[in-house]
């Protein structure tokens, strides 16, 4: 039985935050986030509709329509969210995938309930696709998705683009479950991937866990009658245009200016904007700042680190235990160093608007970017799209994504705390006219890779090797 939507995207999470009405109603308010924003206007153009979980246990509300776009809840039971979510997706998957930096945990029962979570998107999505329609499974958390959906509806085009690393085949392989995973993802035409070296990952983990002919991103399914699906990299991206002009606004500007003069005016100061995760490298980065007061390089005099952790995954164990480690290296940084005129390390474990984070990028004479891995990385693309001054110094990880293509950043290796601290200084010494070379350079490249571009570049491919597979098979 078809639905009505040619397009229908499939997430973990809707596209909008269950919002608390003052008279007790509910209503439902856009959430910030770059793939809203990139699908937004190819939703309302193909009559999209979207398909995820509201955020909050319990039975879904019934579909409705949020800024043109139908949205189908999930309903998750909270032993669901301890299971699918905060266990196999955030508790396996997510470490699995990112260098193993923490010990991924293997638990039948939370793989049950990846399976059975993903078979109810599966469901949802077919119910919602038209005849013929393209349907585009998002991340990590959904990899069963395609084959399940596949075998409800083989008249569908389907995509899957993960944003997290797909890991080398000696990590992948721990995973109990790696050959059912492979196999969910093979179901779609297309499997997109942040880096070329992710989608190399995928292949290689293709031939050697389930023994299937692939190369240069092709893998061949003789079980299916010689259907073949490709994989390849779509670097994502940000809306470049709307962060350039937020960037630019008289307000934004005004804020920046009270920002440096709140903190004391000074001479550098450095910046961190981080979910508050392990993979982001927010401990070596402290740990090269500490040092470089240590060892009197820089002083608090001349310096100021702010780092925002925004809360994430507070439930999962790993994550209290970076948020103890941190608070407790943060407060013996400032105990050591801070004055009464000057504290060290500003951390602020909040989140913020998007007018305060513009302004903040706009305030940083340094942005520091230290993932230990991280499938892309849009803060450094959003530093960038901010700097219209063309001033600033991007410090980025070769462990991210974004390090492919910003190869104007300074690049650091976030283990090598001695050249970390060592381009942190150089980047504070940047004279303007360097400085301004980079980052026209950056912005240059961000500018004409932005997140439009790679959701219509990624669904243009689907189209072109979905029509491709169909021709051969008639
Ligand atoms: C995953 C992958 C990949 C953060 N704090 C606030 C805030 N943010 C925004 C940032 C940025 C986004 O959240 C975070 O994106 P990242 O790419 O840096 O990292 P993950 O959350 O780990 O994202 C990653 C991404 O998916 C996309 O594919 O790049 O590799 O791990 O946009 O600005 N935004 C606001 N207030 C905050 O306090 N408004």
């Amino acid at each position: 039985m078809a639905g009505d939507y040619d397009l229908v995207v499939v997430a973990n999470r809707l596209p909008v935050d269950r919002v608390e009405e003052p008279d007790g109603s509910t209503s439902w308010r856009r959430s910030p986030g770059g793939l809203v924003t990139a699908l937004e206007p190819v939703m309302r153009r193909e009559d999209g509709a979207w398909v995820g979980w509201a955020g909050t246990p319990g039975d879904p509300p019934e579909p409705f329509d949020a800024e043109g776009v139908r949205c189908v809840p999930i309903g998750l039971s909270a032993e669901e969210v301890q299971e699918y979510y905060e266990g196999f997706s955030n508790g396996t998957l997510w470490p699995l995938y990112h260098d193993v930096i923490v010990a991924p945990g293997y638990h039948r029962s939370w793989w049950e309930a990846y399976v059975r979570v993903n078979e109810r998107f599966a469901e949802a999505a077919a119910e919602q696709a038209a005849e013929g329609a393209t349907v585009w499974v998002q991340d990590y958390q959904l990899q069963l998705v395609p084959r399940m959906l596949r075998r409800r509806r083989p008249d569908l085009s389907i995509g899957f683009f993960n944003h997290i690393p797909f890991p080398p085949f000696e990590i992948f392989a721990q995973l109990p479950w790696r050959k059912a995973i492979i196999d969910g993802l093979l179901g779609a035409d297309l499997v997109g991937f942040q880096r070329a070296a992710d989608a190399n990952n995928f292949t290689r983990a293709c031939r050697r866990a389930s023994n299937l002919p692939a190369r240069s991103g092709r893998i061949r399914l003789d079980a299916e009658g010689g259907r073949e699906v490709r994989a390849a990299s779509f670097p994502i991206s940000i809306d470049y245009k709307a962060l350039d002009e937020l960037a630019q606004r008289e307000d934004v500007a005004a804020r920046a200016a009270e920002i440096r003069r709140d903190l004391g005016n000074p001479e550098f100061l450095l910046l961190g904007v981080d979910r508050l995760d392990y993979t982001k490298g927010i401990l070596h980065r402290l740990k090269a700042f500490e040092e470089l007061l240590d060892d009197g390089r820089t002083d608090v005099g001349e310096v100021a680190l702010v780092q925002v952790a925004t809360p994430s995954r507070e439930r999962v164990e790993q994550y209290v235990q970076l948020r103890q480690d941190v608070e407790v290296t943060v407060g013996r940084i400032n105990g050591t160093h801070a004055t009464i005129a000057h504290t060290a390390v500003h951390y602020l474990h909040h989140s913020y608007g998007r007018e305060e984070m513009a302004a903040l990028f706009l305030a940083a004479d340094v942005m520091l970017v230290t993932a230990l891995r991280d499938g892309m990385n849009l803060v450094a693309k959003e530093y960038v799209a901010s700097r219209h001054d063309e001033r600033g110094v991007l410090v980025l990880s070769e462990f991210t994504g974004a390090a492919d293509e910003l190869g104007q950043a300074l690049m650091i290796n976030p283990h090598d705390i001695d050249g970390l601290k060592d381009a942190v200084v150089r980047a504070m010494r940047m004279s303007p006219r360097e400085q301004a070379r980079r980052m026209r350079a950056l912005r240059r490249r961000v500018a004409d890779h932005d997140v439009q571009r790679w959701a219509a570049s990624f669904l243009e491919a689907l189209e072109e090797h979905h029509g491709q597979a169909a021709g051969r098979a008639s």
